[in-house]
């Protein structure tokens, strides 16, 4: 067996994963170089590898949006996302291991032909190409979290900022191939279940990340899959819940509950069950618009980051919070000052992630 790539060669600095032209970059530098340091873009790597070996969290970001559904911009989330949480929170910025260079048009390298990926390779990896190197953005983000698992098993606790929900899909893939999902729960924030197999015949997308990864659990483990927030869907609850096994928790059904409460009873059901570990996926869209209006598929009716922060919190002190994802965030969708608003309100949301995936570490 070949040994496996490592994925840090490609790492770029923060904000720079996002491959455009030069006024684009300038930007991102000058957004991000009083928050990161000026590390030089052939540094880099080394660095990132540092980070990804010691203490976590680490925050990798995949700026991609071509796993998206109606409105794009999620590509542009972590830039503006970490602006927003470096400047309330700097410690956090040197755990940052940047970007993975997301080619626009790539999302998984299953819907490439041989010579689309040689050619791609080529383009990201130059002389270090081999046929088994990933290209597309997800492929990236697998492979790079896998490593992570791999090289540094105790202190490897990455909060992943998206991009749009297609990267869940490498999170918990990468999280089933690293042998985490013994004794996992997932908790999903989102307005949308995610729930279909296959999108107008694309399996990789905004829309389906959730089904693999029901598919990728037992059968028996799926009910320790819960969705929380929902909206809107062409389906009922009780015929998700039927056909996956899993357990939903509509906006609706929620009422004036009690975080707290909430929270404490989720993590009891699955202490019960066996979880010790937890993954959470936040999609921004299950915040009320009026907190995060600068996202691709905004729903009335939606939560409030007050209230998602604590149930972050309790359930992340009492399980070994092993991965997280925060996505769907599209600042240059709607006005400036909505765009910052939403990036704010998504850097809260991602500084309770970070405390959580810190814990016991
Ligand atoms: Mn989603």
């Amino acid at each position: 067996m070949s040994s496996p790539v490592d994925i840090t060669q490609v790492l770029r600095r923060p904000g720079e994963g996002l491959l455009t032209v030069t006024t684009g970059s300038g930007q991102a530098r000058r957004m991000m170089d009083p928050l990161v340091g000026k590390t030089s873009a052939a540094a880099w790597p080394r660095l990132a590898r540092a980070r990804i070996k010691g203490k976590g969290p680490q925050i990798v970001a995949l700026p991609s949006d071509s796993g998206g559904g109606i409105c794009r911009g999620a590509a542009h989330g972590p830039l503006h996302l970490r602006a927003a949480l470096y400047a309330r929170h700097p410690s956090f910025a040197a755990r940052d291991v940047g970007d993975l260079p997301c080619i626009p048009q790539l999302l998984e390298d299953s819907m490439l032909g041989a010579s689309q990926l040689r050619a791609c390779g080529r383009a990201l990896w130059g002389a270090a190409w081999k046929n088994s190197s990933p290209v597309s953005p997800l492929n990236l983000l697998k492979s790079l979290l896998e490593q992570g698992y791999r090289e540094n098993s105790k202190g490897f606790r990455p909060l992943v900022i998206g991009g749009d929900h297609s990267t869940s899909w490498s999170v918990s893939q990468a999280l089933k191939q690293s042998g985490l999902f013994e004794g996992l729960a997932i908790l999903h924030f989102d307005a949308h279940t995610d729930l279909l197999e296959a999108r107008y015949g694309v399996k990789h997308c905004f829309a389906t990340w959730a089904a693999h990864a029901a598919l990728a659990m037992k059968p028996v483990a799926r009910k320790n899959f819960v969705q929380l927030g929902l909206r809107v869907s062409g389906r009922t609850k009780s015929h998700w819940e039927k056909k996956y096994g899993l357990r939903q928790v509509w906006a609706k059904e929620l009422g004036g509950r009690e975080p707290t409460d909430f929270a404490r009873e989720l993590v009891r059901q699955w202490r019960r069950r066996g979880c010790h570990r937890l993954y959470i996926s936040f999609d921004v869209d299950a915040l009320d618009p009026r907190f995060v209006p600068s996202t691709g598929t905004p729903e009335a009716g939606g939560l409030d980051p007050a209230w998602c922060r604590e149930v972050i919190r309790v359930c992340s002190a009492e399980m070994t919070l092993v991965a997280a994802d925060l996505v769907e965030l599209a600042p240059v969708l709607g006005s400036i000052a909505q765009g910052r608003r939403s990036s704010f309100v998504a850097a809260s949301i991602g500084h309770e992630l970070l405390r959580g995936l810190s814990r016991g570490l």
